[in-house]
């Protein structure tokens, strides 16, 4: 009973500090959000931030989210100067690193939705890593220009 309560405690705590999304694992996931695309969009980008807490790489092997055909793990390259996106085996978090999905980079693809989520709702996303362990997300629906904040190209979006 005393190790439920302590984990029941910990829940919360990440709950109410609100950035820190899930700890388990030796992954921490933080900022979870899925850009907003038109209701006939045939594919979603999902983005997030995965920070590997251990000394061994640790490896992105699967994802899962409900009413989707088919999740793939993607990675925009520019190739001879067009920008095209390479499907993954998997995305590769070396050792005490951070690794940012975001558009133009890693991302998670997520593709034929039953519906396409609108802004303002989340999706529950599973991660499965190579170490065994697997993480649940709620990744928020919301525009590019509400997230892209910190990253000094879209800066002029901001107010
Ligand atoms: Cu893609």
């Amino acid at each position: 009973m005393p190790m439920i309560t302590k984990n029941i405690a910990l829940i919360l705590l990440f709950f109410i500090s609100g950035n820190v999304v899930a700890v388990q694992g030796y992954v921490t996931i933080t900022e979870p959000w899925i850009r907003s695309a038109p209701p006939n969009a045939p594919m979603l980008g999902a983005f997030m931030n995965l920070k590997n807490n251990s000394d061994k790489e640790i490896k992105l092997v699967k994802v899962h989210a409900e009413g989707f055909k088919r999740i793939e793990m993607h990675r925009t390259i520019n190739s001879e100067g067009m920008m095209m996106m390479v499907k993954q085996e998997y995305i590769p978090i070396p050792a005490h690193e951070l690794v940012e999905l975001k558009p133009g980079s890693w991302h998670i693809m997520m593709i034929n939705p039953d519906s396409v989520p609108i802004e303002g709702s989340s999706v529950m996303i599973n991660l499965l890593f190579d170490d065994g362990s697997t993480q649940m997300v709620h990744a928020a629906v919301k525009s590019s220009k509400m997230m892209m904040h910190n990253h000094d190209t879209m800066q002029m979006n901001k107010q």
